[in-house]
């Protein structure tokens, strides 16, 4: 996987490029999702195909910005499921966006995830790389190169609130448990970018980030491949939790389609009990 690591560290200093030069705006086309891309989402995806091309050791590849699954290299062992450029409601307004890599062995469920890497294109380039089995490693850019900063270990408890989704949509339980925090003493923090705010909520050692299913999107909105199950490894392997609406772990996930999204809470383990309260689960 070395290899792929690499690769990645590659791809995060043209995209760091991209977002610094590039046009912004959105281009003609949309994904998936239905959502329209913005000329940074394509121009990102490509910048990635191209490189992971390269990689013999990877047999395919899934992208947000791609409908379906695209075959690279047959004598491959991993799949890597990608987000290009998340935060596309917030990057041409000039806040902190990221890339999130989930690489597969053998299958695509939560269980088959064998690594996860995130970067955040902020004030700094850093990133989280994080091994099934092993703690998270923190790295920040210094003089061009990705340097170690430290192991990532969350606390029991943290400050932070970050709740996602629309909340005239919340469900009444949801809505109680956001007010019981911010009635416990929570601060609100929420950028509008999940790689953002699970950096943020990862490296002050807890809070609670959810995006819940709503009246509108039941589901949510995160993907499964991409987004949610790429955070969970992380936020499991730092002492945190990730679940789902149901209580159940998000690396337990089985995706049906590609595209599949579902409702997520991803925080310290006091944060998680609280949730899991709230949802009777
Ligand atoms: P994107 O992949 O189109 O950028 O959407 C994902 C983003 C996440 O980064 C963030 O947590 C969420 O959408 C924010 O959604 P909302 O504005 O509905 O709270
Ligand atoms: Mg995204």
């Amino acid at each position: 996987m070395e290899n792929i690591f690499n690769k990645i560290e590659e791809i995060a200093f043209k995209i760091d490029n991209l977002i610094k030069t590039g046009e912004s705006g959105y281009s003609k086309s949309s994904n998936s999702t239905g959502d329209t891309q913005l000329k940074l989402d394509i121009q990102s995806d490509e910048i990635i195909e191209e490189i992971f091309r390269g990689v013999p050791e990877i047999s395919a590849i899934i992208s947000e910005e791609k409908e379906d699954k695209l075959e690279l290299n047959s004598s491959g062992e991993y799949i890597v499921c990608y987000d290009p450029l998340d935060g596309s409601s917030i990057v041409d307004y000039n806040l902190s966006v990221g890339s999130i890599f989930g690489i597969y062995k053998g299958g695509l469920t939560g269980n088959d995830l064998v690594a996860s890497i995130y970067i955040v294109y902020g004030p700094r380039v850093e990133m989280i790389k994080t091994l099934k089995g092993s703690k998270p490693k923190h790295y920040r850019v210094v003089d061009n190169k990705f340097q170690f900063i430290s192991e990532v270990t969350m606390e029991q408890k943290g400050k932070i609130n970050a709740p996602g989704s629309t909340q005239k949509n919340w469900y009444p339980h949801h809505k109680e448990l956001i007010e019981s925090l911010f009635a416990n003493g929570y601060r609100l923090r929420y950028s509008g970018g999940m790689v953002p705010d699970l950096h943020q909520i990862l490296l002050k050692g807890g809070g609670l980030f959810s995006y819940p299913g709503t009246t509108d999107k039941p589901k949510g909105k995160l993907r499964d491949l991409f987004e949610v199950i790429p955070f969970a490894l992380t936020f499991i392997e730092a002492g945190g939790e990730a679940i789902d609406d149901k209580g159940v772990s998000l690396l337990e996930l089985k995706p049906e389609h590609l595209h599949d999204t579902t409702p997520c809470f991803f925080g310290s383990k006091d944060e998680i009990e609280k949730v899991k309260k709230a949802y009777s689960v």
